[in-house]
C-alpha cells in the first residue's frame, strides 16, 4: 500500500537524519529543570521528541508545520464536503506530507478491510453495568482487542528491532479502523437500548462513525470530520499523548498503550473537561429559568464557581497563552450552521466575560478558552446530548496522533522511558551543596 511505502521511505530518511543529528549534537542542553518544575507537573521541560505536531503557546498547534486553517484548506474533503477528512490528518501526521485524494481513498479502503471487531469485545461491554462511564467501556473495549495485536504476536515469536515499526503500523491501522465501531457500540449500548447500527462501508471514517451512532445528517458528518481532525494531536506532553508514548516505551503494544492513554484523557482536567463544560453551561442555563442570562449574570455565575473553589471548565491551558485555534475553528463552524442556537449564544457571551473574570481572579496563567469550551455545544445542537460520552469523541480523534507517533517511536528505536525522581531530602541536600559552592 502506498501509505506504508511512503512511511518506509520517510522512516529510512528520518532515521538517518536523526542519527547524523544526534552524532553531532547529543550533548547540547535543551532544558534545565527547577525545583518548581519538579513539583509543578514538569511544565515546559523539553525532554521528549514528538514528530507529528508542535504547540506554540501563542500561535497554537501546527500539524507537521501546518496551522489549523491551513489543514482545513489543504486536506482532501469528502465529495461535496468542506471539512478535512481525518484519514488525511492521519497521513499527514504519520508521513509529514500532505496526502492526495488517492492517498486518502487508499486509507479508507484499508480501514474497510480491517474494521471487523471480534464479537467477544461486544460481549464484554454488554457484561458491564449501564451506569459505567462511557470512557471506561471505550478503554476496556480497546484493551480487549489486544488479543489481535500483530506486534505482540510477532515479538513473542522473535523479530528484529528493524521490523518493529512494521508490526506497529499493522496494529495502528487495525485499531483505527475498529475504533469508531467500538465507540459507537458503547453509545448505542448505553443510550439506545443496545439497538446497534451496522457500519456503512460506502462512507468515510468520520461519516461512518456518525452513521453508527445514529446521526445520518450531512451536517453531522461534516462536524464529525472537523471534530476528529481538530483533536487528533496536540504535541507529546499532554497527559493522553504522553501516557501512550510512555506505556509503549516498555514495548507494550498499541492496544495497551492506547487504552492507558484513554484513561488519562478521561480525567476532568484533560479530555473530560468537554463533558464538564456542557454540565456547567446547562446548570447555568437552568439557574436562570426561561430567560436568557445577561453578561452580568454570567459574570456573577463565574465568580460563584470560582469562589466555591472550582475551576471554570474549558478555560486555561498548560501551554497555550491565547484562544485555542481549535476553539476558533469550532466557532466558525457554529457561525455557519447554527448561529441562533441558544447554547452557542451562551458560549459566545462566556467568551466575552470569562477571560476578564479569570484575569481578575489572578490565578490562571491563561484566561482564554481551550477546545473543550466549544466542542460540546455543537454535538448538543445536533441531538447528541449524552454529554458524559463527549470524551469518547475526543478519544477516537486523539488516537490518530498517539498511534501515528507510536510507529515513529518504534522506527526511531526510542528506548524505555525512565526519568529520574528525587526525594525532598535529596533536594535539601542538593540545595545546601549549591549554596555552599556559591559562597
Ligand atoms: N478556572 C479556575 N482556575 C484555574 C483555571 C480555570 N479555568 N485554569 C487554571 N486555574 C488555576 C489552577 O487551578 C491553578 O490554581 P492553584 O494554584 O490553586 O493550583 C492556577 O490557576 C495556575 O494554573 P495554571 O498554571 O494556569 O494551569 P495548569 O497548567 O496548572 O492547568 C489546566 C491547566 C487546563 C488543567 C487548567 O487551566 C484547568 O484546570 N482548566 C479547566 C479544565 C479544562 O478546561 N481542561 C481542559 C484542558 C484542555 C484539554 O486537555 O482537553
Amino acid at each position: 500500500m502506498a501509505f506504508k511505502e511512503k512511511l518506509r521511505e520517510k522512516i529510512l530518511q528520518r532515521v538517518e537524519e536523526t542519527h547524523d543529528f544526534r552524532e553531532k549534537y547529543d550533548s547540547v542542553v535543551i532544558s534545565e529543570v527547577t525545583v518548581k518544575q519538579a513539583y509543578g507537573g514538569m511544565r515546559g521541560v523539553r525532554c521528549m521528541v514528538w514528530e507529528g505536531s508542535y504547540l506554540d503557546p501563542f500561535e497554537g498547534i501546527r500539524f507537521r508545520g501546518y496551522t489549523i486553517p491551513e489543514v482545513r484548506k489543504l486536506l482532501p474533503k469528502a465529495p461535496g464536503g468542506h471539512e478535512p477528512l481525518p484519514e488525511g490528518i492521519l497521513y499527514l501526521l504519520a508521513t509529514g506530507d500532505l496526502p492526495t485524494e488517492q492517498d486518502v481513498r487508499e486509507i479508507q479502503e484499508e480501514f474497510k478491510k480491517r474494521m471487523e471487531v471480534p464479537g467477544y469485545v461486544f460481549d464484554m461491554i454488554r457484561a458491564l453495568p449501564r451506569d459505567s462511564h462511557p470512557m471506561t467501556l471505550f478503554s476496556l473495549g480497546i484493551l480487549a482487542m489486544r488479543m489481535d495485536s500483530k506486534f505482540a504476536r510477532a515479538y513473542a515469536e522473535g523479530i528484529s528491532k528493524a521490523e518493529y515499526w512494521e508490526y506497529m503500523y499493522e496494529d495502528v491501522l487495525d485499531l483505527l479502523a475498529r475504533l469508531p465501531r467500538v465507540a459507537a457500540f458503547v453509545y448505542r449500548y448505553l443510550y439506545r437500548d443496545d439497538q446497534q447500527i451496522e457500519p456503512d462501508p460506502s462512507l468515510d471514517w468520520a461519516a461512518n462513525f456518525a452513521h453508527m451512532l445514529g446521526y445520518d445528517n450531512p451536517e453531522v458528518y461534516e462536524l464529525m470530520r472537523l471534530y476528529l481532525v481538530l483533536h487528533s494531536d496536540h504535541e507529546g506532553g499532554n497527559v493522553s499523548a504522553h501516557t501512550g508514548h510512555l506505556v509503549a516505551s516498555a514495548l507494550s503494544d498499541a492496544y495497551y498503550a492506547l487504552s492507558a492513554a484513554m484513561n488519562g484523557l478521561a480525567g476532568p482536567l484533560h479530555g473530560l473537561a468537554n463533558q464538564e463544560v456542557l454540565r456547567w453551561i446547562l446548570e447555568l442555563k437552568k439557574s436562570f429559568g426561561d430567560r436568557m442570562p445577561t453578561k452580568a449574570d454570567l459574570e456573577r455565575y463565574a465568580w460563584d464557581t470560582l469562589n466555591a473553589g472550582r475551576v471554570i471548565p474549558g478555560y486555561g491551558h498548560a501551554v497555550l497563552r491565547r484562544t485555542d485555534p481549535r476553539y476558533t475553528a469550532f466557532r466558525e463552524f457554529a457561525l455557519k450552521y447554527m448561529p441562533d442556537d441558544e447554547l452557542f449564544r451562551i458560549v459566545s457571551m462566556l467568551y466575552e466575560v470569562i477571560p476578564n473574570v479569570l484575569k481578575q481572579h489572578g490565578k490562571a496563567k491563561n484566561p482564554w478558552p481551550n477546545v473543550d469550551a466549544h466542542s460540546g455545544v455543537l454535538l448538543y445542537h445536533y441531538g447528541i446530548r449524552e454529554f458524559p460520552y463527549y470524551t469518547v469523541f475526543f478519544g477516537v480523534s486523539r488516537a490518530i496522533g498517539i498511534l501515528s507517533q507510536l510507529i515513529w517511536d518504534r522506527a526511531l528505536g526510542l528506548p524505555i522511558e525512565r526519568p529520574k525522581s528525587v526525594t525532598l531530602e535529596w533536594l535539601k541536600e542538593y540545595v545546601k551543596q549549591k549554596e555552599q559552592e556559591a559562597r
